[in-house]
């Protein structure tokens, strides 16, 4: 996440660089032999149905079970080995989630109005019916994912709503993982990992119903497949490495910035994190500063190693300098440590999601505490969409009902850009009508 030598020319004033990887960003495009194993496994798993997504689940996974099905409502055994400290902290997240996405829905109003005299044109939002959602359990379990899925596509009236994540242990799933999804709501949920389980949902060889849509955040086959089986359902965001910028002025604390821009290069070696500032001190000792907080950080091999691939510092002349670098960079986490955070909030468009301040940090929103959610656009992708959320589970419908009076003014055009356009049969649609006033009168 930096800029490429065609964007230095959307900016107007003046950019140091601090510290810039080499070379350009990495294309989002995916591994062709990556592209050519989900497209076989899907082929399959569309053939030959559950035998090849157990044999898949067998072979990739190692479950050794016979039924991928885990009943929430009777896995208290298994809660229970988990601490009571987790277990509360996991119910608050889902609580939190659930609210904000409850407070989204109720600003969702259907409406419905008189657009020309005797046209009445309405919208209203209809949830999609059937939604897989996949719970990620690799290199860290992201307990909250299933909060941001399962949650709140209930928030948005979903019917249907089916569960898929990796088996652990040879047969069942992560406890917490579990615990996390019930306290989103879900009953039960599929020990099913990767392409394998995304299909087994697409198809419907789970509950008998295919997904209408799928969601969630995996690693690179969960993303491309995904993106294979885009069209033939919905899915939420493309979601490449997590990524973080920071905007900060001269009364950012250096400690805090490089805290933040840990916390998601984290996630794995290619997270870029970034950090845009109009103090140059503040460039130079957050520089240090993330050097001897990795030293200390049990993920440092990872952390590090994205920092040094991925990490960029900028030094802005000024905020509205900065601004327009985040207008290029469009990350999925913001975060705005400075003074005048209206001004910030104001002026800022490009962003997944926005931290506005010392007390608000990317880590509180990607456990759920504060109730945003974190399937957010990477990759620029912020540039054209928002994240995750509960308008991502409603269709938001539009309907027209017209009467007799009303026909002429749309009718005659119709019939004169039909005409026009050599569509007869547009043509004789709305003339038939016309004609069926002219007799009756
Ligand atoms: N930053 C990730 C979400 C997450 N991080 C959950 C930790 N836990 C994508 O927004
Ligand atoms: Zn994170």
């Amino acid at each position: 996440m930096h800029l490429n030598p065609e964007d230095r020319d959307l900016i107007t004033g003046g950019v140091t660089v601090i510290k810039e990887p080499p070379g350009r960003d990495a294309p989002a495009q995916q591994d062709p032999q990556v592209i050519a194993t989900v497209s076989e496994m899907l082929r399959t798993i569309e053939q030959q149905g559950m035998d090849a997504v157990l044999r898949y689940a067998r072979d990739l996974d190692g479950f050794t079970g016979t039924d991928v099905a885990i009943d929430l409502t009777a896995a208290e055994a298994e809660f229970a080995e988990l601490p009571e400290s987790l277990r509360a902290a996991l119910d608050t997240g889902a609580e939190r989630t659930r609210r904000f996405a409850a407070m989204q829905r109720e600003h969702l109003v259907d409406f419905s109005a008189e657009v020309t005299p005797g046209v009445v044109c309405g919208q209203k939002y209809v949830p999609v019916g059937n939604v897989g959602c996949y719970l990620p359990a690799g290199r860290f379990p992201l307990l909250a994912s299933a909060f941001m899925t399962v949650g709140v596509a209930r928030a948005a009236g979903v019917p249907n709503i089916v569960s898929c994540t990796p088996p652990s242990r040879g047969g069942r799933a992560h406890p917490a993982v579990l615990y996390a999804a019930r306290a989103a709501g879900a009953e039960k949920v599929y020990a099913l990992g990767g392409v394998q389980a995304l299909a087994a949902m697409a198809f419907g060889l789970l509950d008998g119903v295919p997904a209408d849509m799928i969601v969630g955040a995996g690693n690179a086959f969960v993303a491309e497949a995904k993106r294979q089986l885009y069209g033939k359902v919905g899915i939420d965001v493309l979601a490449g490495p997590s990524e973080v910028a920071v905007l900060a002025d001269d009364t950012a604390s250096a400690e805090m910035v490089a805290a933040d821009l840990l916390a998601q290069a984290e996630h794995g070696p290619t997270s870029p994190a970034a950090l845009v500032t109009t103090s140059e001190r503040l460039a130079k000792e957050t520089l240090d500063e993330v050097d001897r907080q990795l030293a200390g950080l049990a993920t440092r091999d990872i952390a590090g190693n994205a920092w040094r691939d991925y990490g960029s510092v900028y030094l802005a002349e000024d905020r509205e300098t900065a601004c327009q670098i985040m207008d290029i960079l469009a990350p999925e986490h913001l975060e705005v440590l400075a003074d005048d955070l209206d001004w910030w909030l104001g002026r800022l468009t490009n962003y997944g999601s926005l931290f506005l301040g010392d007390w608000s940090t990317v880590a509180y929103a990607d456990k759920g505490m504060s109730g945003t959610n974190h399937v957010l656009p990477t990759a620029r992708g912020a540039r054209y969409t928002a994240g995750l959320s509960v308008l991502g589970f409603l269709k938001q419908l539009t309907y027209q009902r017209a009467s007799r009076e009303a026909t002429r003014a749309q009718a005659e055009p119709v019939v004169t850009i039909s005409d026009f356009e050599q569509m007869p049969a547009h043509r004789d649609s709305a003339q038939l009508r016309l004609d069926l006033i002219a007799q009756q009168n």
